[in-house]
């Protein structure tokens, strides 16, 4: 019986820690604190980002849009962002509230990658 209870203890630290994660993201994908300074838009077609590499203001709007016939996803590598798998004319918009560069790809196609940088 000992060793029951000390499973549940562990369990619920870790029920504790995936709460506090999710709400610690919650503020940097809200992101309402920054008014978009402008919306930009990023294309994906033929199997790559288009621009390759864009350079934005901290509080941009950018705005993904699939024009390929296959479907895409938009994942940062440090996972800030990601999308749902983008189909045909579908679209994903992330604030970028702080300023870095981050790498991003297609986690349909690992080899589509391309850059944001905000400052
Ligand atoms: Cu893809």
């Amino acid at each position: 019986m000992k060793n029951l209870a000390w499973i549940l203890s562990l369990t619920t630290l870790a029920a504790g820690f995936a709460v506090g994660e999710a709400a610690a993201q919650a503020p940097a994908s809200a992101g309402n604190s920054t008014t978009p300074a402008a919306a930009t838009q990023v294309k994906i077609e033929n199997f790559s980002f288009a621009p390759q590499t864009i350079t934005v203001p901290v509080g941009t709007a950018v705005h993904w849009v699939n024009r390929d016939d296959i479907p895409h996803t938009v994942a940062s590598e440090d996972k800030s962002f990601k999308s749902k798998v983008l189909d045909t004319d579908d679209g994903f918009t992330h604030i970028f509230s702080h300023s870095g560069t981050y790498t991003y790809y297609c986690s349909l196609h690992p080899r589509m990658t391309a850059t944001v940088v905000v400052r």
